[in-house]
């Protein structure tokens, strides 16, 4: 009877593994991929989560066994105080795994992180993010950022498809992390730094932009749409966005204060 017990130990990592297996089919792993370096960035997802369940169906399948095996026979188990051999392999086999992580992601963390190696940016903005919006910024007629004329927008980012676009992502306050999804961006926002970022939308469509750091009571408010459109599209916006702004200066300067 305890050796049934024991046996109920293994539909949790049947159940596991039939998930697994089940996942990409159904669609219940990430949300659709939209940037040009989205398939390297899952590719290496998916190497991981194949490494971390061998590993775990070695552990789970040794861990069922053991208690199946010396279940019963009221033998107690026995104090080992070191094992040099044991100790050598469960040191070295992560250190390996790990090793091998790191040699095997640097060409994909080359081309997405080390500004150094970015594309020539077709569109370039700055994102501040702050308790609880980002402020999205892109250059206005001159084509300068941090100048007059820029063109401001909250919580809403709009692209053209197909260009190179860079961001210089900053914080007003606390740490938080740009998250688009479907690009396959996550990069902190530290105050003090202008750290850039870069991604090319390959699919038109409204995708969500989100905070991935913890920072204060309002933090599932930062909950922004990023547009990709056509370039048309893009500039027609942008244009709209331009007189708009304009307007509401000439507004301002006529209300008497
Ligand atoms: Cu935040």
């Amino acid at each position: 009877m305890q050796k049934l017990w024991s046996l109920l130990f293994l539909p949790v990592p049947i159940f596991c593994v039939v998930l697994f297996v089940m996942a990409p089919s159904y669609g219940w792993w990430l949300p659709e991929n939209a940037s040009t370096f989205g398939a390297d960035v899952d590719h290496l997802f998916n190497v991981i989560l194949w490494i971390v369940t061998i590993a775990f169906v070695i552990t789970e399948l040794v861990l069922v066994y053991c208690l199946f095996r010396y279940t019963g026979h009221g033998n107690r188990a026995t104090f080992i105080h070191t094992n040099h051999t044991i100790e050598f392999w469960w040191t070295l086999i992560p250190a390996g795994i790990l090793i091998f992580i790191a040699v095997y992601q640097f060409r994909t963390w080359a081309d997405i992180k080390v500004a150094a190696n970015f594309p020539n940016a077709d569109v370039e903005m700055e994102v501040l993010a702050g308790q609880f919006e980002w402020r999205i910024r892109y250059p206005g007629p001159d084509g300068k950022l941090a100048t007059l004329d820029d063109i401001v927008s909250t919580n809403d980012m709009h692209v053209p498809v197909n260009k190179n676009v860079k961001i210089i992502l900053r914080s007003r306050d606390v740490l938080h992390s740009l998250f688009l999804l479907n690009m396959r961006v996550k990069q902190d926002a530290v105050p003090g730094m202008a750290i850039p970022v870069w991604f090319n939308a390959t699919k038109e469509g409204t995708y969500d932009i989100t905070c991935a750091e913890l920072c204060g009571w309002g933090h599932y408010k930062m909950r922004g749409r990023l547009l990709v459109q056509s370039q048309a599209d893009f500039t027609t916006w942008l244009a709209e966005k331009a007189e708009e702004q304009e307007a509401d200066t000439e507004t301002a300067a006529v209300v008497p204060r």
